[in-house]
């Protein structure tokens, strides 16, 4: 058994292994201090919610407290690993002593408390006279990737058939809105087609605009157990910042490649060319289960590696090694994230790494894996259940016999549901709210005063009389404060759900403790709502039958049947069992499905896709007698896009581009994260990263407070001078106005000085309406030194660059996390789809 301080350590000590073994299980345990392993009374088995991973874990409880965390040796996800989130973050928010417990009304101008009676009956009273004065479309809801699906199964159920409005989206668009539409355009459907696994049978990593090392620490741990083994995989990045993804490229004999922030398709358009013109395509393969080939040729011709270096920065050498691991690999596994969900051109960018395994026949075979990742843990199941506006199951808002099937499931009008017009996506919710036509907005598990784009504007439409704001959360957020109901929720551990991570496998978490005060679970606050309003059923029944997360979850996965993501064969019982389980599962696939479109069929035949698809510069749609034309008849779609410049280029007074994003010991706005000491402590506070060579021209040295601005907004903030690309400024977004100080009775800090998306733009990509977090102008100017070095991790991509500083500016190394324990099995437990265990 290992001891060790995991901030210091992110990923443990290696469990080395050969390509096509099975990854060794290792289990991972962190316990607040104080309590031993004897004094526990019960373990209780869930997932870990920091992360789209969704890593396999038992929940400590003792004296009806959480008090600490176990991995779970026998889940897919994780053989028992678990990082420095998972073991720091996941209980400690739960005991602050700042929770919400009492619902908040506002009077005469102040939030007080109040009991659900008088809160709830706020919220019923201006429902039913909005819906009575101006219908449903008055009504707008701007929920999560973190609830459960049967709360999002509940909220859409209310949505789509209690009121009828197309006005419900959540921060999944913000997150992975990029990936639904990329799977949807190329294949038909949303639903991951690779698996983890993919892991153990690849030969190379390409990770594009992801730096995993820090946001999906074990499955990084995953890879470098491979990089580090025998027969190693190579690893390509594609990043502007040195991450631990580059070094490894760099160890590896793998590529990186920093391209221009916002430049992505160009240099998937030339790694595209490269195959092409070197003959790496499965001709025969492309030839019976694709469309589009020439077109895509024509498209991709201008991008040779000398014109993409011209339009990225990079080399074209670079451009060449890269095309070439690829060509000629017998399996890679791709993983795409957010610096080209957020960048700019998301979804055309998306889409060319999904023609990359297609022209290579690389699509349902071990370690030929596609992972277009998902960030939040549940972002799947809002997608999924059609909290993001979409309809339940997969279905195509735009095909009637799908609207009438969940008419007919649901037993009311299909004309209740909305479906005349595309569903209304996050940014034009909020622009809705502002212009006052949206008069009521509910918003659940999401901060978007820190977390939107252009957040000025935001605290505008958010703070304003136009609209009627309800927020449903765990603490009193910077949004929250601004709300005119505020209902305070149960969280992870204190409900019963399920909820399902990036590669499609379903996890069960139980409820281990009673929430606090008058905490309800969001299931029981939606109930409560539509038995108010009285939303009933053709027949007089409730619409919404079932009282428990069991039942909400039997009625889900009844109407899965038939549809891509089928639960048809899940139950609560089953996933009670060792491990998590990958949908589809039903009568053909009662264990589940490991990787999709094995037989290379793929759900874009007319009549059972998710949508027809979209022009992918435009955003134009594809009609259903356009896409019948096609007769695309199980195969996919190779769709390419010519490059456009960013919205918003360098100029005279912005030279710079502005890039946000994340560090590994921060999880967004900090409500859980900042909450834990031993995270916190490894990053308080907001900093900027800016090149060496950018810095000295601007005189500025390492820990500086300087001034960045677009022409939006400006922070103040300390600069670490790191490994980002020249005349790139990345900035992380996780700081608002809350400091970790009013959780012990402390206040919050006003300003917004340090909160990144003051810059943002609002702005969105045509197809998947991601707004774009990752492209802006800025300029950055000194303001004055300061005593110490910038408040930024030394670990990760955002260690400083080697360089000689002054004693005073040298950051110490961040380290300090209390002690966690780690134990290789000597015996790995069976997981049922590896193939490399079937192998074995
Ligand atoms: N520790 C931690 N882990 C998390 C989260 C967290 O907040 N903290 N959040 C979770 C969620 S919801 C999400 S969505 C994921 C996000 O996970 P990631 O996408 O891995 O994280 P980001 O830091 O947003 O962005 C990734 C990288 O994009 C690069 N980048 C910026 N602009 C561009 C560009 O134009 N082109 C390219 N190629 N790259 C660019 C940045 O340098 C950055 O390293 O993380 C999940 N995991
Ligand atoms: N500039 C910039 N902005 C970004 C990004 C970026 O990279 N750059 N990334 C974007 C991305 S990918 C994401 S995912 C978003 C994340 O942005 P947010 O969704 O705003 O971030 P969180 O802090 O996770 O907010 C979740 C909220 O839900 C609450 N909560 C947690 N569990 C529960 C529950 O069970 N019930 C209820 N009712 N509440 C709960 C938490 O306390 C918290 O307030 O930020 C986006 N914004
Ligand atoms: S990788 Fe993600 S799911 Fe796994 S422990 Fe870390 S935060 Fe949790
Ligand atoms: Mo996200």
């Amino acid at each position: 058994m290992d001891v060790s301080d995991r901030i210091a350590d992110i990923y443990g000590a290696r469990t080395p292994h050969t390509k096509g073994t099975v990854w060794p299980a290792r289990v991972d345990q962190f316990l607040d201090p104080g309590v031993d392993e004897g004094s526990v009374d019960s373990w209780v088995q869930s997932a870990c919610l920091l992360c789209s991973n969704g890593c396999g874990v038992d929940i400590a409880v003792k004296d009806g407290r959480m008090v600490g965390v176990r991995g779970r040796a026998t889940d897919v996800v994780n053989h028992g690993r678990l990082g420095p989130k998972g073991l720091y973050g996941s209980t400690r928010w739960a005991n602050s002593s700042d929770r919400l417990t009492r619902p908040l009304v506002r009077e005469g101008g102040r939030l007080v408390e109040t009991d659900w009676e008088t809160a709830m009956g706020r919220i019923v009273d201006r429902s039913k006279s909005l819906l009575d004065a101006k219908g449903p479309l008055s009504h707008g809801f701007y929920t999560s990737g973190q609830l459960f699906l049967e709360e999002y199964y509940a909220l859409a159920v209310i949505g789509k058939a209690g009121i009828g409005t197309p006005h419900m989206d959540g921060n999944t668009r913000l997150c992975t809105a990029t990936s639904a539409a990329a799977f949807k355009e190329s294949f038909g459907a949303d639903g991951q087609p690779g698996s983890y696994t993919d892991i153990e049978h690849c030969d190379a990593v390409f990770l594009y605009g992801h730096n995993m090392p820090e946001t999906q620490t074990v499955l990084w741990a995953r890879i470098l157990d491979r990089t580090r083994g025998d027969d190693p995989a190579r690893i390509v990045c594609v990043d502007p910042r040195r991450t631990l993804v580059a070094m490894e490229a760099e160890r590896t004999g793998g590529v990186h490649l920093a391209p221009r922030v916002g430049t992505n398709l160009a240099l998937m358009n030339g790694l595209t060319h490269e195959l092409l013109v070197n003959g790496w395509v499965d001709q025969d393969w492309v030839a019976a289960h694709t469309l589009g080939l020439d077109d895509l040729r024509s498209t991709v011709e201008p991008y040779t590696p000398e014109h993409v270096a011209d339009i990225c920065g990079v080399d074209p050498e670079d451009v060449r090694r890269a095309a070439r691991i690829f060509g000629e690999s017998e399996a890679v596994l791709s993983t795409v994230l957010q610096g080209f969900y957020q960048s700019h051109q998301a979804t055309a960018a998306s889409v060319a790494v999904h023609n990359l395994h297609l022209l290579r026949g690389m699509i349902g075979r071990p370690g030929a894996g596609i992972l277009q990742m998902n960030g939040q843990p549940t972002a799947q199941n809002n997608r999924e259940c059609g909290a993001d506006g979409d309809l339940p199951g997969f279905r195509n808002w735009d095909n009637p016999h799908h609207v009438q099937q969940l008419a007919d499931a649901w037993d009311v009008d299909v004309m209740t549901i909305p479906h005349w017009a595309p569903p209304t996506h996050a940014m034009q919710i909020f622009s809705y709210a502002e212009t006052g036509s949206i008069e009521l907005l509910w918003i659940s598990a999401t901060n978007p005063a820190v977390s939107m784009p252009e957040s000025a504007r935001i605290r505008r439409i958010l703070e304003g009389d136009q609209c009627f704001v309800v927020v449903q959360d765990l603490f009193l957020t910077e949004t929250a404060e601004l709300a005119d109901v505020v209902l305070p929720a149960a969280g992870w551990g204190e409900k019963t759900g399920c909820f399902t991570n990036v590669n499609r496998t379903v996890h069960l978490s139980e409820k281990a403790v009673d929430p606090p005060g008058e905490a309800k679970s969001d299931l029981d606050i939606f109930l409560m709502y539509a038995d108010r309003m009285g939303f009933t059923n053709r027949s007089g029944e409730p619409l919404l039958g079932w009282r428990t997360a069991e039942e909400a979850f039997d009625a889900w996965a009844a109407i899965t049947a038939g549809r891509p993501v089928d639960y048809t064969g899940l139950s609560y019982d089953k996933l009670r069992g060792p491990t998590g389980i990958p949908w589809p599962v039903n009568k053909e696939h009662p264990d589940g499905t490991d990787r999709l479109y094995a037989d290379a069929v793929f759900p874009t035949d007319t009549d059972y896709c998710e949508t027809y698809g979209h022009d992918l510069i435009t955003g134009g749609t594809v009609t259903e007698q356009e896409h019948r034309a096609m007769r695309p008849a199980g195969r996919a779609f190779l769709k390419g896009a010519p490059y456009t410049p960013p919205h918003e280029e360098p100029s005279d007074d912005f030279p710079l581009r502005y890039t946000t994003g994340r560090t590994v010991y921060q999880f967004h706005t900090r409500t859980k994260t900042g909450r834990s000491a031993d995270l916190n402590r490894a990053a308080p506070d907001a900093w900027v990263e800016i090149s060496p060579t950018d810095a000295d021209a601007r005189g500025i040295a390492e820990g500086d407070w300087v001034r960045v601005k677009s022409p939006r907004g400006a922070i103040e903030v300390r600069a670490r001078v790191g490994d980002v690309m020249d005349g790139a400024v990345f900035a992380p977004f996780h700081y608002g106005h809350w400091e970790p100080a009013a959780a012990a009775g402390g206040g919050h800090d006003d300003a917004n000085h340090r909160l990144a998306n003051e810059l943002t733009m609002t702005v969105w990509d045509p197809v998947s309406k991601q707004p774009t977090f990752k492209t802006a102008a800025c300029q950055v100017t000194r303001l004055r030194a300061s005593d110490g070095p910038a408040p930024a991790p030394t670990t990760g991509a955002s260690a400083p660059a080697e360089r000689d500083l002054a004693p005073r500016r040298r950051p110490r190394p961040t380290q300090g996390g209390g002690p966690t324990t780690s134990t290789t099995l000597t015996e790995t437990p069976t997981y049922p789809l590896d193939p490399a265990q079937e192998d074995s």
